[in-house]
């Protein structure tokens, strides 16, 4: 359909998430891989939402969500997903709902959620194979509240919560191998600005059934401090370096999608946010770099 024959909100495309993105900060890497996903999985879906910045696309009582779309506390949109798939089912059972017009159940939530807070609720809801779609928006950190550190910062990074000169002492938690020790049905990871592999992914997972997750790398503009203009390259860099590998798990296997080869130095990817910035000023922490490449080196050293 041409644009000029769009007269009302039914003539336009199902898969569209309607007006998205004005209460959100420009070039934001989750919100891009969200529009990503959208397009493909679609209307329906019952999208059930935990406290993050995502939930500020909806603002009672519109939502560009054109589907279903639940809001929950930070630690509970997989039990909110049970709730959803239960009532679907009920609804199938009784004959009031066609089975060709069952939906999606799709948690969407940040790391906060699903590294930390909602990591219990995730653990009882894969046991239960509960049949749903978990889409994780990774940018490292609480963003909404001011970006304090997550489960998911990694290491050296300044937040709002590690302001040292040594950044956030921990490490990166590792969701998708916490994940696929569940032995779900299917995991990935993906970024926005690898719109291909993302589109393979979330194909793929939209035909299987029980508990899947996606988690989406997601740069940060205003949380990592870039120009927001960098945040597709910044996502590329995250893959050409091997800090944030491709992969996925299906039948317990664990297959890269992408190898990057050669990788380019880590530091590539640091020196462009401002959260890694002390790393770099007033004088390079060598042994910080060295520590950090080191780690991911291994990582690749492991899959070769
Ligand atoms: C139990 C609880 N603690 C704190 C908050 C305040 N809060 C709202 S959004 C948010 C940040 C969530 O971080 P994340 O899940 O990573 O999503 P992001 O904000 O980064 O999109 C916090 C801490 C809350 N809603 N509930
Ligand atoms: S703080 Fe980061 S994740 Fe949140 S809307 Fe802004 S760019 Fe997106
Ligand atoms: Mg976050």
């Amino acid at each position: 359909m041409s644009e000029g024959a769009i007269r009302s909100m039914k003539d336009l495309p199902s898969t569209h998430l309607l007006g998205a993105g004005t209460a959100m900060c420009a070039g934001c890497g989750g919100l891009g891989a969200l529009h990503e996903v959208y397009d493909i999985l679609g209307r329906k879906t019952v999208f059930v939402n935990a406290a993050g910045c995502m939930t500020l696309l909806s603002v009672y009582p519109f939502t560009p969500f054109r589907s279903g779309w639940l809001y929950t506390s930070m630690a509970s949109a997989p039990a909110g997903a049970q709730g959803v798939r239960d009532a679907l089912d009920i609804l199938i059972a009784k004959g009031r709902l066609p089975t060709e017009e069952d939906v999606t159940a799709v948690v969407l939530t940040g790391d906060g959620s699903a590294y930390g807070m909602g990591l219990s609720a995730t653990s009882a809801a894969i046991e239960r194979n509960l049949d749903f779609l978990y889409l994780c928006y990774d940018n490292e950190g609480y963003g909404n509240t001011g970006q304090q550190a997550s489960g998911a910062t990694p290491h050296g990074a300044k937040s709002a919560t590690t302001a040292s000169a040594r950044g956030y002492p921990g490490y990166k938690k590792d969701l998708f191998s916490i994940w696929a020790a569940h032995k779900p049905t299917y995991v990935a990871t993906v970024v926005g600005a690898e719109p291909l592999d993302l589109a393979k992914k979330i194909e793929k997972a939209a035909r299987l059934k029980g508990p899947r997750l996606v988690i989406a790398l997601a740069p940060c503009p205003t949380g990592w401090d870039f120009d927001p203009e960098l945040a597709v390259e910044i996502g590329r860099l995250a893959v050409k370096t091997g800090v944030w590998p491709l992969k996925e798990y299906a039948d317990g296997q664990v297959v890269h999608t992408r190898i990057p080869h050669p990788r380019v130095p880590v530091e590539e990817y640091l020196k462009l946010q401002g959260r890694f910035g002390h790393l770099f000023e007033p004088r390079r922490n060598e042994a910080m770099l060295s520590e950090i490449q080191a780690q991911v080196d291994k990582y690749w050293d492991a899959v070769a």
